[in-house]
Order: C-alpha cells, then structure tokens, then sequence
C-alpha cells in the first residue's frame, strides 16, 4: 500500500478516521455526560442548604444565631476554637429504638444490596450532613462505620473498603477525624467485659479489634483514639476478681499504647470515664477513679480524659467538677458533649441547650489552657419521636449554637477578670510570708503552731459570697 504523507487537517478527513473522530467526541461527550451525576451525587439533604449563621436576630429555624465559623475570636476563628464534631453512632445509626420499642427514625438512604453498600452510601449522606451543618470533625466506633462480618477477618475486610470510601470522602470535603474507637460492648461476646473478661480468649479477640481499630484510625488521620470501657466493670461481685480485671484492663492499654508507638500512631490517648450503664459498677467511674487508675498502673502520661456531660451527672457530678478535676491533672483532652435528665437517672444523650452550664464548663476549659488536639463531639441523639430529617439539623444548630454562646460568655466573663479577682483575692494569704511558706513546704507543723499560739491568734471569719458571685454570673448571662 502506498503511503501518503497527509497534514493533521487531511489525516482527519479520510472516512475511517472521520467515524473514529466522531465516536471519539461522542464517547468523550457521553462520558461527561454521564460522569456528571457522579461528581454531583444525589443530595440526600435536597431541602436543606449549608447552615448559615444569620446572628441572634435570625428570622428562620435552620440558621446559627450564636455559632459563626468564620469569626475571629483571639486570632482563632470561632471554627477552631470549638473543634465541633459529630457522633456518627448518633446521628447515623441512632434509630431511636429503646428497651421498650424498636426504631422509630427511617432513613431514605438505609436501602441497598448489601451491608456494605448501604454503608457507603450511609456515609455519602453522613458527609453531606458535616458540610451542611459545618462541623470539620466527626467520630467513629469501628462497627458504626462497616457492619461486622461473620468473622474477624470478613469484619476486617469490610472496615477495610469502608474507610478507603471514608478516606475519599475526608479528602474532598475537608472534615477530618477527631477520634476513632472500638465498639467493645454490644456483640454478645464482650458481656461480661472486653479487657476485663475472665475469658483470655475474649481479651484477644478485643485486643485483635483494637488493633485494627488503631490501624484505621491512623490511616484516616484521627487526632485522638478514646476507650470508653462500657462493659469493663460488674454486675455482681459474687463472681468477679476485681484486682485482677483492673490490672487486666491496664495490661491492655499498655498494649494498645504499644502497639500505636510501633505504627507512629501520633494521637492523644483518651480515656472516657463514665459510672455505670451499662454494667452496675465500671472502673473508670469518674475522672477522679480514672487519675487513681492510670497512676496507679503508670499510664497518666499516656492518657487525659475524654468527658462527658452525662456521664459526669450519672456518676454524682457536675460537668464542669469533672473538667476541672482533669485540667488540676493536666488531663483534660476532649468534651463529649450533651446533656442528661437529672429526672430520669440514665444516660439519655440529650443536646444541651443550657448556656449557664455550658459558659461555666467553657470558663473551667479556657482557664485550663483549651482542649488541645481534642475537640466538642456530640454525643447525644434525636427523642425517639423526633422522626424528621430536619430533626438532625435543628438538634446540632441548638448543641453548637448553645456551646459558642457559652464560649463567648465565658471569654467576656475571663477578659472582665471580676470573677478571677475574687478568687485570686481568696487565696491571697498564700502568696506572701508563712503562706508562701506552706505552699513551698518550707515549714511545718511546729513554725506554724508557734504562729498560731503566738501573733496569729483567732482567724477573722471571711464570706465566700457565693450568692454575689451568683448574680455576677447572671449579669453576665442576662444583663
Ligand atoms: C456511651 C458513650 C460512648 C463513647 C464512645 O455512654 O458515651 O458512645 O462516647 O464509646
Ligand atoms: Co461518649
């Protein structure tokens, strides 16, 4: 065949390049086509916009009144002060289902041909909703993000495909993992404990989990990895080895610990204290048990405390007791953030709308110097009868809404100082002379009897004032 030298124009024109040309464009043009749905995915919020923050005059429901992300507060924006992030447990597996009735909530995306697809689709409308509602971290237990298989290996395998979709999704909206965790609590396996089980058996199977667990938190870049030991504790000492369970359970976190510095896991160990429930007792029942504990086994340099609101009530608490006992610690890590019945008794995981609480917990956590690489997760659900889509949103505007108020009260209350002045004015006799003394331990029992029998004599009674600082609060909250 001879062959002929043609330009691009002319090579372009014979007929067999002419269909090839066209079925080219046209394929190009299809694919674009078709590829565009993919880009744009099906909304599964399509009524709802981005939650805008429009101040306390607001005229609509589904806006910030208090919570503006972009404002600068201190050099921060308000975005990253708050380090909000939502519980996927929560928000996309709660059903509202109770020990006295099933699920009430139906999802329009829990639909799919199997487990695993559901879950990728379910995490599809779980990133939509954290760019809607503007939250730049969600959590995760291992089982809330891929259905557990048959075995440990098939649960492995699904975790795997759901945390590459999870890694895809991170990257394109921007929201990142404030802290991952294991679910060792409902699979009947772990009911008589996890680490604490006084089967060896089940505690390798827990440890196997945790590993795993760890290795997908690090992959998605999760800044903290938290324990909350739900069934680590009892429900009768008739059969339980206390001492033994207790040292069991820091035998396993000094493994887990282990095992993150050999991958170069970075993240902030959390320890999230809570008094029972669903077991009678458990051993990390506040955070004062929980300092006991880790000092006692050497682990309080590798752990602070992830706190929660309801789980501070349950054991006795306030939520702001528990805050301040972490940060005299130096422990302080993260905020579980939500609110419990104190009529009810149980952990109810209600939004918290109450500023008062929330600007005092707030002023414990700044004085303490922040939260660091933690965060405010909301652990709290919709009411069982709370069934709209819409629910979601108006549930975490009023968290977050409710959280920056009390943020921004508490920073006037510290920039103000009348509250600190009068705390630091209590203790002021420690400051100088015998005082100082004392604090340094520069004297004892001897100098100060001396000082007491001597020039001291009787100590002047001083009011601690408590219904001044009361109002100075109110004035703070209400004008
Ligand atoms: C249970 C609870 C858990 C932890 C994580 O009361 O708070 O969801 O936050 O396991
Ligand atoms: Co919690």
């Amino acid at each position: 065949m001879r062959r002929v030298n043609l330009t691009r124009e002319e090579s372009w024109a014979l007929p067999g390049v002419f269909l090839l040309k066209n079925f080219l464009v046209h394929t190009v043009f299809l694919v674009l086509l078709w590829g565009l749905p993919m880009k744009n995915p099906k909304s599964h919020f399509p009524k709802i916009h981005q939650i805008a923050y429009e101040g306390p005059q607001a005229s609509q429901a589904l806006a910030f009144r208090h919570y503006n992300p972009d404002e600068v507060i201190g050099g921060k924006s308000m975005e990253e002060h708050m380090r909000f992030s939502i519980a996927y447990w929560h928000a996309f597996r709660g059903t509202g289902g109770d020990p006295f009735g099933p699920g009430t909530i139906i999802r329009p995306w829990e639909s799919g041909k199997d487990a695993v697809s559901i879950a990728k689709v379910r995490m599809d409308a779980a990133f939509e909703f954290f760019q809607k509602i503007r939250a730049p971290f969600y959590c995760f237990h291992d089982r809330d993000i891929a259905p557990e298989g048959r075995t440990l290996a098939e649960s492995n395998k699904n975790l795997d495909q759901i945390v590459a979709h999870a890694k895809q999704l991170q990257k394109a909206t921007g929201v990142k993992l404030l802290w991952g965790t294991a679910n060792l609590f409902s699979n009947p396996r772990y009911m008589c404990g996890a680490a604490t089980n006084p089967d060896a058996h089940v505690f390798a199977y827990a440890a196997a989990q945790v590993k795993k667990a760890l290795d997908v938190t690090k992959e998605l870049g999760g800044e903290n990895y938290v324990f909350w030991g739900g069934r680590e504790g009892y429900e009768t000492l008739l059969n339980t080895n206390l001492k033994r369970e207790q040292e069991h359970l820091a035998t396993f976190m000094h493994m887990a610990k282990d095992y993150a510095n050999s991958i170069g896991f970075k993240g902030q160990f959390l320890i999230e204290p809570k008094p029972k429930e669903p077991t009678k007792h458990q051993y990390d029942f506040d955070v004062a048990s929980g300092i006991a504990f880790l000092r006692t086994f050497g682990l309080e340099k590798v752990f602070k405390f992830n706190i929660e609101t309801n789980h501070a009530t349950l054991a006795g608490h306030t939520f702001q007791h528990e805050i301040e006992v972490a940060a005299a610690a130096g422990m302080l890590g993260s905020i579980d953030a939500n609110a419990g019945d104190l009529l009810l008794g149980w952990d109810t995981d209600q939004f918290n709308t109450d500023v008062r609480e929330l600007t005092l917990a707030m002023l414990s956590i700044l004085k303490a110097g922040g939260l660091g690489t933690g965060g405010f997760n909301f652990d709290a659900k919709l009411r069982r009868p709370s069934i709209d889509t819409e629910d979601l949103f108006h549930a975490h505007i009023g968290g977050m809404d409710a959280y920056a108020l009390g943020f921004k009260l508490a920073q006037k209350i510290l920039a103000d100082g009348k509250l600190e002045k009068f705390v630091a004015d209590r203790y002021a006799s420690f400051d100088t002379g015998y005082g100082k003394d004392i604090e340094k331990r520069r004297i004892g029992f001897r100098e100060l009897n001396k000082l007491a029998l001597g020039k001291l004599g009787e100590p002047k009674p001083r009011s601690g004032k408590q219904e001044y600082l009361e109002n100075l609060i109110m004035s703070y909250l209400h004008g």
